[in-house]
């Protein structure tokens, strides 16, 4: 786990020097690999258009309220902003980080109205508490509908994904996110679900990854990864498309 992180580590030094035009930097990891080689095969967890969410079979949730009852999120392979051979560094990190609970994300049932097919989530980040979990901070409610196991946020929430780079924590804040996902009809699992959020400019600016701001870091790879969402509709965009397909496991919530 190490070494993969580390290697992970290197590979976007490399990126954000060559992408600087500052230096070269060669690996070394691969006989008669060239630069530019991806360092890994992209694993097969890129499942193109919305995570398989639509051509899942939906069934109604059996359970008769799901109030009260907390999903970790137990998966989450980012498919944007970063490209696929970024993804594929960082994603086995993020996966590492959270089968051993660095990195928890709840989602919280506070309202399952199998009536008005409505229900009320709040989405945050948590720490681990023995075997439970407790959130962090105080999400926000976040409305959605739910029809035959299969629900969509109607309102955004937002969450700050923290990803512990060793010494240092890259924090990920993503701004309005959209989740929809399939509730298994015990309520056992959520998946397949995606995410859809925003990483804005001001967001990026003041995280820091490898010594540098993370805009600077997404602007300086090459190609540029430069923002392609404009949340305040003034004609420029400020913010990135953060998206990813997660699964998510119950667990028991601490208060
Ligand atoms: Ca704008």
């Amino acid at each position: 786990m190490r070494i993969r992180f580390l290697a992970a580590l290197v590979a976007l030094t490399s990126l954000a020097w060559s992408g600087c035009g500052i230096d070269e930097y060669y690996t070394g990891m691969g006989q008669g690999a060239l630069p530019g080689d991806p360092l890994y095969r992209v694993p097969d967890v890129f499942v193109a258009g919305g995570c398989g969410l639509a051509e899942a079979n939906t069934a109604p949730v059996t359970v008769p309220s799901l109030v009260g009852q907390a999903f970790r999120f137990d998966s989450l392979a980012l498919t944007k902003p970063l490209p696929d051979s970024l993804s594929a560094m960082v994603n086995p990190v993020i996966q590492d980080q959270m089968d051993t609970a660095i990195i928890n994300v709840l989602l919280v049932v506070d309202r399952d109205d199998r009536n008005s097919q409505e229900m009320t989530f709040r989405l945050g980040a948590a720490d681990p508490a023995g075997e439970a979990f407790r959130l962090t901070g105080t999400p926000a409610s976040t409305d959605a509908t739910m029809v035959d196991g299969r629900f969509d946020f109607t309102g955004r929430g937002e969450v700050v994904i923290s990803v512990d780079l060793g010494t240092e924590k890259l924090l990920l804040p993503v701004k309005a996110v959209e989740l929809s996902g399939l509730i298994a009809p015990d309520g056992s699992q959520i998946g397949p679900g995606i995410l859809k959020g925003a990483l804005t400019e001001a967001d990026a600016e003041t995280v820091e990854i490898l010594g540098s701001s993370l805009k600077d870091f997404l602007t300086g790879t090459n190609p540029p990864i430069l923002p392609d969402l404009d949340l305040d509709e003034d004609g420029t965009n400020d913010a990135w498309l953060f998206e990813g397909c997660f699964t998510a496991t119950p667990v028991t919530l601490a208060p």
